[in-house]
């Protein structure tokens, strides 16, 4: 047994505990914790230097290995700059196990280098800080180690998922003696199984006459992950009680047929009987964030009678400042109680098949104006976006980075066929910071395809994503270079100031040239319409490097077809 040996036994936990994936920053106060990780044969480590990169890096690893990732770094500044990531995970929910590494509570102010105030550091964006001891004499000290993780692995994953702190002052030496081994203790494991809250049979009987009750009955599905089984229960409530789905881009609904993709085009740009017509008497809603600025809007104007939102645990946002009724249990749960359950016969149906067939014309509608628009394929950022998001692979991942590029993929969709895509974004708190690093994180781990559009300021923000020595050729990256931020000459507000151009859609001169040939990326730029097709072909062959395409855009070229794709919409009311 060395001194360090309740240090070195946290490795051994976590991977009892099914935490494989752990993401070490070098430094040298988190030694023990470094050499634990790195030496743990069930454990993959990966050395990220840049804190920022790596705590994105593991949201995107958290994502597909549907595990918290272990996230590892040193004191001072180092563990400040795991904080955007926090916070994105915190929002989106994404489990992480943070361990920074921490002087000794007596240095703490004592102008002793890398040292800052680390106790609660990420403050209220975790879901809950630790501090352990620094001396382990006493047995206490030990099980208190044991304990504390168990604890915070469990509470990371429970619901809502989320960013679990742990600081951990260590004490010098901090390194093992030349050729000294590693023995791993069998660790003390604390089990939790989670349990589905189910709806009491009263709940359920209330829910039903409510149910009944209603003849326009609207569900929106905000920002998830893929599921396929709740997708199978939601569609078959769906037709049940002819319940229309809005599900935007970042639901990942767009598997089911009849989901309503387009909505924020439909209340966006409908005349005010349209929109009336649509308003609900009973909303279900579940899932996080829409993407849809109209879409809120709408839904506070038009508000439900009732507002019913599905979450098993935990506090509930009200962003359409409606919610009525909270519902305890998951939304599978909750489809699937209802779809089993006989009633049927004595349903209004003729009226709610009314409101269905309503919201599916609105998208036929829209759908249709859409096909027009994009038969005539001019070059800018908006077609050549659809002509990518239509090739996509059949199954890969799709991370969109905040900006246009999310905005974009909403307003393309994607089709019920491609429900092998799998969307991700940033939501959380849609900062550009992380968002090429998360993708990196994803393909790091995954076995298919991963594929980011992003914008170019997005993208250089981040351009630490690529600085280890990991290779990625399954992520493969589209970069819409419009050197600035084209999305505050979009928006209503920033477009019509003086200040705009310089201050807020900024000004920036890189291209992803350079950056490829010093990462040994492959480097494509799409500068014409005529390129677009053999462009887009070549993208998606996947082999042994990363590849960047870089559509060259036009500022002025890409404004005008969004401004004159939303006006066609419009015109479709208008008529
Ligand atoms: C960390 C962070 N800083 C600032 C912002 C504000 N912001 C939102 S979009 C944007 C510009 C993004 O530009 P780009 O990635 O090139 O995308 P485009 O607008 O051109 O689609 C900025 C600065 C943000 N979302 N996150």
């Amino acid at each position: 047994m060395t001194r360090l040996q309740p240090i070195y036994d946290i490795a051994p936990l976590c991977a009892e505990h099914g935490l494989t994936e752990v993401i070490l920053c070098p430094g040298s106060r988190c030694a023990p914790l470094t050499v634990a990780f790195a030496r743990h044969p069930a454990i993959t480590t990966r050395t990220i230097s840049d804190e920022r990169s790596a705590a994105f890096i593991a949201i995107g690893i958290a994502q597909q290995k549907q595990q918290p990732t272990v996230l590892v770094c040193t004191s001072g500044s180092a563990a400040y700059n795991f904080a955007p990531a926090v916070a994105e995970a915190f929002y989106q929910e994404v489990p992480l196990l943070i361990l920074t590494a921490d002087r000794p509570k007596e240095w703490i102010d004592q102008w002793d280098g890398q040292t800052i105030q680390q106790n609660g550091l990420f403050g209220s964006h975790v879901k809950k800080s630790f501090t352990l001891p620094e001396d382990y004499d006493h047995p206490d000290s030990v099980w208190f180690i044991q304990r504390v993780v168990n604890e915070a692995i469990h509470l990371s994953r429970s619901f809502p998922q989320g960013p679990v702190h742990i600081n951990v002052p260590l004490r010098e030496p901090l390194y093992p003696t030349k050729g000294e081994q590693i023995n791993y203790s069998t660790p003390h494991i604390i089990t939790e199984k989670e349990t589905i809250p189910s709806l009491s049979p009263t709940e359920k009987e209330e829910i039903l006459t409510s149910l009944k009750k209603y003849t326009k009955v609207l569900v929106v599905a905000g920002h998830q992950e893929y599921n396929d089984g709740l997708h199978k229960v939601a569609d078959r409530f769906s037709k049940k009680f002819h319940a229309p789905i809005i599900g935007d881009v970042i639901s990942n609904f767009h598997g089911l047929e009849n989901t309503i993709r387009y909505s924020e085009l439909i209340v966006g740009k409908a005349n005010a009987s349209v929109l009336s017509s649509l308003q609900p008497e009973l909303l279900i809603t579940f899932g996080k964030s829409v993407i849809s600025k109209s879409l809120k809007l709408y839904l506070r104007k038009h508000k439900a009678v009732e507002h019913w939102h599905i979450q098993p645990a935990s506090r509930v946002p009200d962003p359409f400042q409606s919610v009525s009724r909270i519902i305890r249990t998951t939304p599978k749960q909750f489809f699937e109680e209802l779809v089993i359950d006989k009633l049927e016969s004595d349903f209004p149906s003729q009226k709610k098949e009314n409101y269905y067939s309503l919201w599916q014309a609105e998208e036929h509608r829209v759908q249709r104006v859409h096909e027009n628009y994009f038969k005539q394929v001019d070059f800018h950022e908006l077609s050549v976006i659809q002509q990518l998001i239509h090739a996509l692979p059949m199954r890969c991942n799709l991370h969109v980075s905040n900006s246009m590029a999310v905005r974009y993929a909403n307003l393309i969709g994607l089709t019920a066929q491609q429900k092998g895509v799998h969307v991700f974004a940033n939501r959380g708190t849609s900062g550009i910071d992380g968002c090429t690093s998360t993708a990196v994180g994803n393909a790091l781990v995954s076995d298919i395809p991963t594929i980011l559009i992003t914008g170019d300021m997005a993208f250089f923000y981040d351009r630490n994503a690529f600085w280890h020595n990991y290779p990625i050729p399954n992520l493969h990256v589209v970069i819409v270079n419009n050197h600035g931020g084209i999305i505050f000459g979009m928006i209503d507000g920033p477009s019509h100031i003086a200040e705009a151009e310089e201050y807020f859609i900024t000004q920036q001169q890189l291209t992803a040239k350079n950056l490829s040939e010093e990462f040994g990326f492959e480097f494509t730029l799409l500068d014409s319409g005529k390129k677009t097709k053999n462009a887009l072909k070549d993208f998606f062959e996947f082999g042994s490097k990363t590849k960047i395409l870089e559509l060259h855009s036009d500022k002025k070229s890409a404004q005008e077809a969004y401004t004159q794709f939303n006006s066609q919409i419009k015109k479709g009311y208008d008529a």
